[in-house]
């Protein structure tokens, strides 16, 4: 049968007491939520991780501006292995800007899939040149496998995964050399942009090899 309220189109005001009831459930699920976001927990897993990388910066006594610029760090599945890996960019010595010794290698860790990592750098051969910056994983030439681009201060690198867990060099670009390039084209297109103007040469060069120090205190 049917409800004659509903025959008459009212509506039924909830009473009070239902009312407090559904706020007083509303408050406990509430609280279940927070109850539960604070039961996430972090742990520290590096020193059983086998990820044992530290970076040397290369700083010395006058602590140059570049000193604090390296660091970048990439993660991507070189192999395809569906788990990802980790990549460390590193510093160099100064004023030289090379890798004089190990400390200074970039670095890249092969994901064991247990929580583990294993350095696979020398395999891999991305040991690195050069004062390393920044890193940026991308398939440029879509083959299905990814690539690595390394940016820094002297030495900008591309590397091709050869897709059995090694990288070619594909590429160098000198910072000066792009700097110039930039400059000619922004000289024809008559713009300007503060991009161009933090790569002009003049303010480059002096990080190169010949005096890296003096730039640092240039712009410091
Ligand atoms: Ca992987
Ligand atoms: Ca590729």
């Amino acid at each position: 049968m049917t409800d004659p309220c509903l025959q008459r189109g009212c509506f039924q005001i909830p009473s009070t007491s239902a009312i407090t009831t559904g706020l007083l459930l509303a408050l406990c699920a509430q609280g279940l939520v927070a109850q539960n976001a604070t039961e996430i927990r972090f742990e520290n897993r590096q020193p059983h991780s086998g990820v044992d990388f530290v970076l040397n910066n290369g700083t010395t006594s006058d602590k140059p501006i570049i000193d604090s610029i390296p660091g970048g760090v990439a993660l991507l599945d070189y192999d395809n292995d569906g788990y990802l890996d980790i990549f460390f960019t590193n510093g160099a010595q100064i004023p030289t800007l090379s890798k004089e010794s190990p400390s200074f290698y970039n670095r890249l860790y092969h994901n064991n899939h247990d929580g583990t990592f294993t350095d696979v750098t020398d395999r891999a051969g991305l040991r690195g040149a050069g004062y390393s910056m920044g890193a940026a994983a991308a398939d440029f030439d879509n083959d299905g496998w990814t690539d690595l681009y390394i940016t820094g201060i002297n030495r900008n690198i591309l590397y091709r995964n050869n897709h059995d867990g090694t990288f070619t060099e594909r590429s160098v670009a000198h910072p000066a050399s792009v700097c110039h390039a930039r400059r000619r084209s922004t000289r024809a297109s008559r713009t300007s942009s503060i991009t161009t103007t933090a790569m002009e040469p003049s303010l480059m060069s002096p990080l190169l090899p010949a005096s890296p120090v003096r730039s640092a205190r240039a712009w410091a």
